[in-house]
Order: C-alpha cells, then sequence, then structure tokens
C-alpha cells in the first residue's frame, strides 16, 4: 500500500514540476510534495507501525524517490532561471521615461553672473575679500570713527578674536575690500567687489541678516560723480533692458565725500508703491559717493593725488526687481516653489 502511494506522489510530483512556468512555482511545489506537511513526510511518519520487511523495503524507496523529486525540483529551478523569456523582458519605448529632475543655479547666483558680464564689458575687474574680516579693513582703514554706530554689537556679528591678535568680524558690507585693493594696485582702475555681508538687524520685507553687495570702485586723476550717474545708469539699462529711473539723495558715509543714498524707480509696482517697496515707489538699492582721501591714504596713497567713486548696491534688492519678488526672505527660504521659478 505505502509503496504504491509512493509510487503514486512521484508520478505527480513529476507532472506538476514538468508543467511548473516559473521559479516561484517550483519553489511552491518543493514545500507541497517534501515539506514537512506533505503527503510524503506523512508515509515515512507510518513506517513505524509496519513489519521490519516492509518497513526496510519502503524506506528504501521512499528515499530514492525524494533523491529522484528533489533532483527534478533542482534541475527545473536551473532551466527556469537561465531561460530568457523575450516576451516578459521585452522593452516598450513608446512608455514615457521617468523625468530626471535637474537643478540649476540660484536666483541670487545668476544675478551675480549677470551683473559680473555687464561690469567686465564695461572694463571692469572683479575683485574679491574675505567674509570674515579684521577690524582695520571694516572700519578704521574706511574712515569709520571708534563710536560709530555700525561698529556696534547691535549692526556687526563681532566673532571671538585671538588673544592679543586683531578683532574680527563678518564684514557688513563689501566696502572692506576697497582698501584691501588699493594696498595692491595703482590707478587707474575700475573694480566690482561682489560677496556676502552680514548685519545683526531685525528682518522684514527688504532686510535680511546675510546679503550680496556689490561694491564699485573706480578711481582715476579726474573721475567725478558724473562719471558715476553714467556709468550706473547704464549698468541699469543694461541689466533690467529698459529705462530706469535713478535718484540720488544727499547722505553720509564716513568713507565718501560728498556721499549719496542711491534709489530707483520701484519696477513691480512701476513706481506706485506696493510692499516691495513699502509704498514709496522708490527702492533704495545702496549708497554711494566720492571717496573720502583718507580711505586713500588708509591705503598708501597720496592725499590729493587721486579721485574716484565709490557704491555698495544690494544684490537681493536688484533681484527683487528684476523677477517682481516682493519678500527677501524668500531667497534663503529653502522652499523649492520659489526657487524652481528661475
Ligand atoms: C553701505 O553698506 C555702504 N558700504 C555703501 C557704500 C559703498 C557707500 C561705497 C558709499 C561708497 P548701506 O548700509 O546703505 O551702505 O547698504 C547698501 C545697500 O545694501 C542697501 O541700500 C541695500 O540695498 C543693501 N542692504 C543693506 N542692508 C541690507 C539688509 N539687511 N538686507 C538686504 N540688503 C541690505
Amino acid at each position: 500500500m505505502l509503496k504504491e502511494k509512493i509510487v503514486k506522489i512521484k508520478e505527480e510530483a513529476r507532472v506538476a514540476v514538468e508543467n511548473a512556468k516559473t521559479v516561484e512555482d517550483v519553489l511552491q511545489l518543493e514545500i507541497q510534495f517534501l515539506g514537512r506537511k506533505s503527503e510524503f513526510v506523512g508515509i515515512l511518519r507510518q513506517l513505524k507501525d509496519v513489519s521490519a520487511q516492509e518497513k526496510k523495503e519502503v524506506g528504501q524507496l521512499a528515499n530514492s524517490v525524494k533523491v529522484e523529486i528533489q533532483n527534478l525540483l533542482d534541475q527545473k529551478k536551473k532551466n527556469l532561471a537561465s531561460t530568457f523569456d523575450a516576451k516578459a523582458e521585452k522593452i516598450d519605448v513608446t512608455v514615457p521615461a521617468i523625468k530626471l529632475r535637474q537643478g540649476h543655479l540660484h536666483p541670487l547666483t545668476q544675478i551675480q553672473n549677470e551683473i559680473e558680464d555687464i561690469f567686465t564689458s564695461m572694463g571692469f575687474e572683479i575683485a574679491d575679500g574675505p567674509e570674515v574680516e579684521t577690524e582695520f579693513y571694516n572700519f578704521d582703514a574706511l574712515n569709520m570713527p571708534k563710536d560709530h554706530p555700525a561698529r556696534d554689537m547691535q549692526d556687526t556679528f563681532w566673532l571671538k578674536a585671538e588673544a592679543g591678535k586683531e578683532k574680527i568680524a563678518l564684514r557688513p558690507m563689501t566696502s572692506a575690500v576697497q582698501v584691501r585693493y588699493m594696498e595692491k594696485h595703482q590707478p587707474p582702475f575700475r573694480i566690482i567687489a561682489p560677496g556676502r555681508c552680514f548685519r545683526n538687524e531685525a528682518t522684514d520685507t527688504t532686510h535680511e541678516h546675510s546679503f550680496n553687495q556689490f561694491e564699485a570702485l573706480v578711481v582715476g586723476d579726474d573721475i567725478n560723480v558724473g562719471n558715476m550717474k553714467y556709468m550706473a545708469e547704464q549698468f541699469f539699462s543694461a541689466f533690467f533692458k529698459q529705462e530706469v529711473k535713478v535718484r540720488l539723495r544727499p547722505s553720509y558715509f564716513p568713507f565718501t565725500e560728498p556721499s549719496f543714498e542711491f534709489d530707483i524707480s520701484c519696477l513691480v509696482c512701476g513706481h506706485k508703491g506696493c510692499s516691495s517697496c513699502r509704498g514709496a515707489g522708490w527702492i533704495e538699492l545702496g549708497g554711494a559717493g566720492m571717496v573720502n582721501q583718507n580711505v586713500f591714504v588708509a591705503s598708501g596713497y597720496p592725499r590729493g593725488k587721486y579721485q574716484g567713486f565709490a557704491w555698495g548696491f544690494g544684490l537681493e534688492r536688484l533681484a527683487m526687481m528684476k523677477y517682481k519678488i516682493d519678500d527677501i526672505r524668500h531667497f534663503h527660504s529653502g522652499d523649492l516653489r520659489f526657487i524652481k521659478q528661475f
């Protein structure tokens, strides 16, 4: 009886293995025919109840059938694994591809590149200076009195200086590059120095604690305010690709004499007044003026020999005008919905 059952199982297993289509099917058959709960293992358990002679014969048969079934399963697994199913593997070239997301330069970097292109086409050189700057280049060399409020903790992020070393701070303006450049170069020259600045101030729609300025410094024998206004107008027209109104207001900076505030008409609202210009119709882009002779002297030039102008414009404010952005805080918000628009 048991022998017949085993032969029957062997036959069933052979047919089932032959018809298996996938490796998964074969694994399933392995459980079905040789697993702990299989009929085959059930028969082996019944051997204890039969005579010694039958136990010997059935045991031998069961062992050889087990090996046979296992071989069939293993062979089938191998065959299936090595079969290349062209139908299942075919590639449908008409299915839309998964789009790779491409990054791009931050809008502020794009603006900086654009500004650099315009100024180099006007014969300017690009200068650079450190963001962590000494008290000398940040303030002393720029003719700033020791008690000037800009040196105050409220405006400037001072850093811990090493004992006995000069005080250092995150530069609050790119003007620090002026004297560094002049110490190493002789006039005539025209440079711009774009870069990051830092101020300890409350943020609002037009103020950030970390922002970008670009300094201009043009020095020669007879550079004047007319040259400054002309070059600024040339730059604004090229940058905005339209006519922009410029307003110079008298102002005060220790490092320029005379000094001006530099405003342009608000292009977000068309000069009517909006949140970008806080209702004024004008937006302050920067400070400017004729270089104070004390700054030339600090740079190693003889007093009265040269004349030059300088300005420091806010890069974010230019970007805001160009792209009609109503809040400076968007730039560093990390919001991809904002960044992806550029
Ligand atoms: C200065 O920083 C002077 N160094 C500019 C200068 C250079 C004057 C050369 C004369 C000669 P002021 O603090 O006004 O000036 O800043 C200049 C411009 O930087 C501002 O008009 C504005 O566009 C930008 N700016 C200043 N503070 C911030 C801020 N917190 N967030 C964003 N932009 C700012």
